[in-house]
């Protein structure tokens, strides 16, 4: 009776896996097909170190050499093309989705990753690093990786205008597609150091077309509805190489800065002060079209109930933007219940 079970739900199975192929894959690697071209290119070496090994889980270097993003149903995908040094440093990411969240980081936000979102913020006298005029953060992810095996680690944490706000520790996966994970909450990752091209070492002007060919490093799935308050419309994402305390800002930021030297002290650096947009533009048109619809396969069904259920009280439910995944999400979903329009 088992086996027979078994068998009739093989076909099923194979189906939503068939259906799934042209979805983005957490692999450390920008998929030409789904991700097209970079959408910023590095110009500046990097003084994070420049990786020789060309292995997947090992990296002596830091560098961002071009930024690839997507968006798929309710998830947005980028890839930060490059390595993150298998040292603990850190790649700190910061979306900004809605009006309001934070031009300058404050000293309140929640104790994740050992206070690291802290450690560039304000700290109680009126510094705090502070991105261009036209950015405020809404939400911080970060990534580490080290040790043998290689373990990488992810945080996340909402950058609310006053502060406070949740945030915590996502969990650990390893490098490659094997290591790749999907957490409840709905954030994922895949990491990829096998590049030992794209940018060299220095604080001079980078060979930005040896940049713009590289299409692996860390790549992370973002639950659109992690983002505090955001429903539709475009997005803009800051990121940058930190010291593993998150207390030594590299000169790999994207967007970039135009040459020059890591800029070291975080709660010192105005990005206002470096040319150009020390972020890079996601262009969303279209609002998400069936938000309840976890899994994507276009109807909002049982497995989308499960989805919900699983990650109560985190953020991988979250359909109206409280933070929390709770009864009024639930209501949503009942609300849009079948086939997706
Ligand atoms: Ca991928
Ligand atoms: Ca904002
Ligand atoms: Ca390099
Ligand atoms: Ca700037």
């Amino acid at each position: 009776m088992r086996s027979k079970l078994f068998f009739t739900a093989l076909p099923m199975c194979l189906a939503i896996a068939a259906a799934s192929q042209a979805q983005v894959v957490l692999d450390g690697s920008a998929e030409a097909k789904l991700y097209g071209a970079a959408i910023a290119v590095q110009n500046t070496q990097t003084q994070f170190g420049d990786a020789t090994q060309g292995t997947v889980d090992f990296a002596s270097g830091s560098e961002l050499d071009a930024c690839y993003a997507t968006i798929d149903g309710n998830f947005l995908f980028i890839v930060f093309a490059g390595n993150l040094e298998s040292n603990y440093n850190k790649l700190d990411i910061f979306i900004d989705g809605v009006a309001g969240g934070q031009n300058r980081l404050r000293g309140n936000n929640p104790d994740v990753d050992f206070n690291g979102i802290n450690r560039m913020g304000d700290d109680g006298t009126g510094n705090g690093l502070t991105f261009d005029a036209d950015f405020s953060a809404d939400l911080w992810m970060s990534l580490t990786c080290g040790g043998a095996p290689l373990a990488v680690y992810m945080n996340q944490a909402q950058l609310l205008t006053e502060g406070g706000g949740t945030g915590g520790y996502l969990g650990t996966g390893g490098a490659g597609a094997a290591g790749a994970v999907i957490f409840k909450s709905g954030f994922g990752f895949g990491l990829d150091n096998s590049n030992i091209a794209g940018v060299a070492s220095g604080s001079e002007l980078a060979d930005t077309a040896a940049a713009e060919l590289v299409r692996t490093g860390v790549e992370v799935r973002i639950p659109l509805s992690a983002i505090p308050g955001y429903t539709v419309g475009d997005l803009k994402v800051c990121a940058f190489i930190n010291g593993g305390g998150h207390d030594y800002l590299s000169n790999q930021v994207l967007g970039p800065l135009g040459g020059g030297a890591n800029l070291a002290e975080p709660r010192l650096v105005n990005l206002e002060n470096y040319p150009g947009s020390q972020y890079v533009l996601i262009a969303n048109s279209g609002a998400t079209p069936c938000p309840s619809d976890l899994d994507l396969n276009g109807s909002v069904d049982a497995a989308d109930l499960a989805a919900l259920l699983g990650a109560w009280g985190g953020t991988g439910g979250d359909l109206d933007g409280s933070g929390t995944t709770d009864a009024a999400d639930l209501a949503i979903m009942l609300g849009a219940w079948g086939a997706c329009s």
